[in-house]
Formats: C-alpha cells, structure tokens, sequence
C-alpha cells in the first residue's frame, strides 16, 4: 500500500475509533500514537518521500497525527464521564464533524476560465503549445527582425534544449503553429505560462499568463475585431463598461492599438485606479500583418485575421484588486483563500 492510501486509511480509521473504556482508549492510543503505532510507522516511511512531495505529505501526516491525539483526547474525556462513545444515544449530534480543510482555485485560473468561456461561447477554440520555444515560431513568423530589442538576452530566456532555444515571451506562437497546421476560418484562443527576463517587483515578474487570440478567415474587418473585444469587456466586468482603442505598434499586427476600457471603480469620472483619465488599459490588438499570414501559410490575398493579447494577471488585477504581483506566486493561504467562484465579482 503507498503513502497516500495508508494515509487516507488510516484518516478513516481514527475517525470512526470508538471505546468503551480507558484499556480501549489506550489500546488506541498505542496502535496509533504509540512507539510502534500505525502513525508513527508513517514518519518512518516519509523518510524515502521524494524532495518535491515532502512538504504535501508532511502537511497531511501531521493532521492526520493531530486528528489522532484530539481523538485520543475526546475518548479519554468520554471514558472519564463513564459514557461509551459506542453508545449512540450519547452522542452528541452537533458536535462539528472532523472536516478536512477544502481548498480552492487560483485566482489566476479562475480569471483564465472566465476569460476563456466568454470566447469558448463566441466560437473560439482553445489551443495550446509547447512553453520551450524555436526561434522561427517565436519570432521570426511574427515579424520580429533580427535585431529587435525583445530577442535580446535582456528579454528573453534563452535555453539548450533539442525542443527549442528559448521559452516562449507570448503564447503568439501557440498560434502561428495553429495557422501552420490548418486552413481558415481560424477562431481560437491560446491560454498559457510565458516568461520575460525582468526583474521581479510589484509591477513586474518574470513569469505571467496571457490569453492571446486569433480569428482569420475571409474578409475579417477591424471593425469585428472591435465589436468582439467590446463584446468579451462588457461580459468580464458588466454591460455598462466601454472600450477605446489607441494606436500603437506590434511586429505581428498592422494596424496595431492598445485597447482601454472605461474604469470600473469611478465609471469613467477619474479616481486613483485610473489615474483620474477615466480609462485603464486592459490589452493590445490589430489586425494580422500580411506578411506574418504569407510566414504560415495563408494567403493575405485571400484571407485577412485579427489577433489580441491580454496578460492574465493584469485582468485578475483589475477584477480582485491585488496591489502587487508577488502575491500571485508565494503560495501565501491568507491570499489564496479569499478567491472562489463564489467571490469572484465582475
Ligand atoms: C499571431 C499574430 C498576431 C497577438 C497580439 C497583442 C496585440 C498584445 C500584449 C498584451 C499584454 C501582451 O501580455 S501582454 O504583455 N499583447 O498587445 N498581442 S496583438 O497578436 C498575434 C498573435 C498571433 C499569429
């Protein structure tokens, strides 16, 4: 029997423990707590759990062990009282049950799946690659030069790998594997992990999640790109926010924005969360440039695309209000149980 079964077995063992008497109370106490006891054979045996799984067995054997002595402690005080716990019309039914604490999904992944739902539900499908990347999909497809400054060792991890040379900066790539591989229409998002050589602080890490998306096919006009990214603002944060675009440049797309929306705090009057402009920016967008369609495979002539790409954090920011991206990575349970469907306020 593995660690985890004996574990979960022996949960369910102390729990249902019953006694009638203090030899039976002891009698539990040294089968399970005892120099020889069940429990502490497990600590034993944690001795050859792997590095990585030690801190999640550790956690659970020492609840298991303090379940253990509280169980011991509960019989003895009912032995005591000369009351049997095998007697049911002495127990105590609102006596709270030995819950096991529930966890609850990262604020990141819950944000992902909104985002991803609102898109699933115009279309989209959900494509996802490889996080080591090539340089051709990474950037030479995208229309990034040689020289540009985001291939720089500064802002790119570079790694030796027979998979690839580098992790991947934006989950672009996912994408251009996808117009690779398949014939228009083309609707499809690409959720994932992509890594920036940065510095780590409040406003920036070098590791983060984006929601990029792609829609090519016959046709396909700026003004659908807008309708779509006004459409997916409004079902995130509620039908009364708007959304501008402002110019900007992107290798990959042409004509390229920056994408704001009106703020949801003061809606649109001035406060601190948008610097008192009324707007805060959510994502980047354009249209496909030509030559990134000609790069994998499609013909600009006959087919045009929009593209977007949003950071995951950025979002979760916005809707939960998190003052500093550390938070998202330290694993602190103060932070991590504040999120659930439940509390998730669009
Ligand atoms: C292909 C062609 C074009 C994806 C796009 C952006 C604009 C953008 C940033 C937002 C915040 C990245 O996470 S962030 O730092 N993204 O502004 N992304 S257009 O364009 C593509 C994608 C795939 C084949």
């Amino acid at each position: 029997m593995n660690l985890q079964t004996r574990i979960e077995a022996l949960e369910a063992e102390v729990g249902a423990a019953t006694a009638g008497n203090a030899d039976e109370v002891e009698r539990f106490r040294v089968a399970t707590l005892g120099r020889n006891g069940s429990i502490t054979a497990l600590f034993e045996d944690f001795k050859q759990v792997p590095p990585d799984e030690k801190r999640a067995f550790g956690q659970r054997m020492n609840r298991l062990k303090e379940l253990a002595q509280n169980r011991w402690k509960d019989l003895l005080a009912a032995v005591e009282k000369n009351t049997s716990t095998q007697e049911p019309t002495t127990a105590d039914p609102t006596r709270p049950a030995l819950a096991e604490p529930v966890g609850s999904l990262h604020p990141i992944t819950l944000v992902r799946q909104r985002i991803t739902d609102v898109f699933a539900r115009m279309g989209y499908t959900v494509s996802q690659g490889p996080e080591v990347e090539d340089d051709h999909h990474n950037f030479s497809a995208l229309n990034f030069p040689p020289d540009h400054p985001a291939r720089d060792m500064q802002d790119t991890f570079f790694v030796e790998s027979s998979e690839g040379s580098a992790l991947r900066t934006h989950t672009s790539s996912v994408q251009v594997r996808v117009m690779e591989s398949s014939t228009p229409p083309i609707r499809t998002i690409s959720p994932g992990r992509v890594y920036r050589n940065e510095a780590i602080s409040a406003r920036a890490h070098c590791m983060f999640h984006q929601v990029e998306g792609l829609y090519v096919d016959k046709g396909v006009s700026f003004a659908e790109l807008k309708g779509t990214l006004a459409h997916f603002v409004k079902s995130l944060f509620g039908p009364e926010v708007t959304i501008r675009m402002r110019p900007s440049y992107f290798p990959f797309t042409e004509p390229s924005a920056e994408v704001d929306m009106s703020c949801t705090v003061c809606g649109g009057k001035g406060c601190n969360l948008c610097k008192h402009s009324g707007w805060v920016e959510i994502m980047g967008c354009g249209m496909v440039d030509p030559a990134v369609l000609t790069n994998c495979g499609i013909d600009p002539g006959e087919y045009s695309g929009f593209a977007f790409g949003m950071g995951v954090e950025r979002i979760a920011q916005l809707i939960y209000r998190v003052p500093d991206l550390r938070l998202y990575w330290e694993n602190d349970v103060r932070f991590l149980e504040q999120f659930s469907d439940g509390a998730f306020r669009a």
